[in-house]
């Protein structure tokens, strides 16, 4: 099936131009110009070896914009299309599923955090996004992805690709594997944590990384998008990925670092997270924060390292050592938060 019959099922014609975009690891996005209508949209290609039941994140979704609409939520809110026979998702002849999306005019995404303004900004947009979600619906929102926040099968999923991988993955991984085993007890703590009930469930993001944020042309933040990890899980996750891909001074790609993590930075975040959170967090959430942060980079950094030992299936990638140099970054990200919190 074309790309343009696609494009037909949701919008009705095929007099359109399609342009891929390239800045996500999961699903494959274009950006579609309908000349019939003027309109401008996003279609995606969802990836459903990660997502596989593409409906819950247009169910998700469609819950999280009404919320936002009757909760006067601030910011711009990206609106799923339906298809013409009133569907959300479409299905390809290959099985394949597609979804499109309104898209924001004038906006602009960063891969990594220009500067500390820019930084609060987009804390406080996240923070102001997660304070609107009304907690009422949490048990209408179900999993895209299952196990997404599950650290103890991140952990088993590391242990299973350390057996399997082969020798010459496992040789050029030897020094990450080291530090990755040294700082295992980070996950634990996490796991006995939500064992024990003290990080109370909440309706979260689940991938507020910087390429998740669109901003006008003076960098203000205009939408807090991708919606399609929306999930019910500890807020510890979002403010952890949020700190975690904001204070690094690289590209995540980037795995030739020296000091990649700036603490101005992850002051400024903290500050711009809490602008609206501070009252509804409780004593264990406030008390654990930088532990978070430290926590949701080991975790993504298994994440890379076990896929790269699994010969590099889940996140795209462009060479073969990608997802080790995305792992190493990582790594030295923690290392300079530890150094800075003074845990090392
Ligand atoms: C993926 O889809 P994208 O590129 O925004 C991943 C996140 C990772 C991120 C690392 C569904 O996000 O969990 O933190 O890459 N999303 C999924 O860059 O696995």
């Amino acid at each position: 099936m074309e790309l343009k019959q696609i494009i037909t099922g949701f919008t009705g014609t095929e007099n359109c131009t399609v342009t891929p975009i390239t800045n996500g690891l999961i699903n494959t996005t274009y950006w579609v110009e309908d000349h019939d209508s003027d309109e401008k949209w996003i279609l995606q290609k969802i990836n459903t070896q990660v997502f596989p039941l593409p409906e819950i994140i247009s169910q998700n979704h469609l819950l999280i914009n009404r919320m936002l609409e009757e909760g006067n939520y601030p910011l711009e809110i990206v609106k799923p299309k339906a298809t013409l026979s009133g569907s959300f998702i479409q299905k390809d002849d290959n099985g394949e599923s597609w979804r499109m999306i309104s898209f924001i005019e004038d906006t602009k995404t960063f891969f990594k955090i220009p500067d500390l303004k820019t930084a609060y900004e987009s804390a406080k947009a996240v923070g102001c996004f997660l304070n609107t979600i009304n907690p009422e619906h949490l048990p209408d929102i179900q999993t895209p992805i299952p196990d997404f926040i599950n650290f103890e099968k991140r952990v088993l999923d590391y242990q299973t690709s350390l057996q399997q991988a082969n020798e010459g993955l496992l040789e050029n991984a030897a020094p990450e594997i080291e530090m990755m085993n040294e700082l295992l007890f980070l996950p634990q703590k996490w796991i006995a944590l939500e064992k024990d009930g003290l990080l109370p469930k909440r309706i979260i993001h689940g991938d507020p990384n910087v390429r998740n944020i669109l901003f006008d042309e003076t960098s203000k933040p205009l939408a807090v998008i991708d919606l399609d990890t929306v999930t019910v899980s500890t807020i510890l996750y979002d403010f952890g990925d949020m700190a975690r891909s904001y204070s690094n001074t690289l590209d995540e790609d980037d795995g030739n670092a020296g000091n990649n993590f700036n603490p101005h930075i992850y002051r400024t975040v903290k500050d711009g997270f809490l602008l609206y959170l501070n009252e509804k967090l409780t004593f264990e959430e406030l008390e654990n924060l930088d532990y978070a942060a430290q926590t949701v980079i080991y975790i993504q950094a298994i994440r890379f390292l076990t896929d790269y030992l699994n010969g590099s299936k889940y996140y795209a990638t462009k060479y073969a050592d990608h997802n080790l140099e995305r792992t190493r970054n990582q790594l030295q990200l923690l290392k300079g938060l530890r150094k800075y919190l003074r845990v090392d």
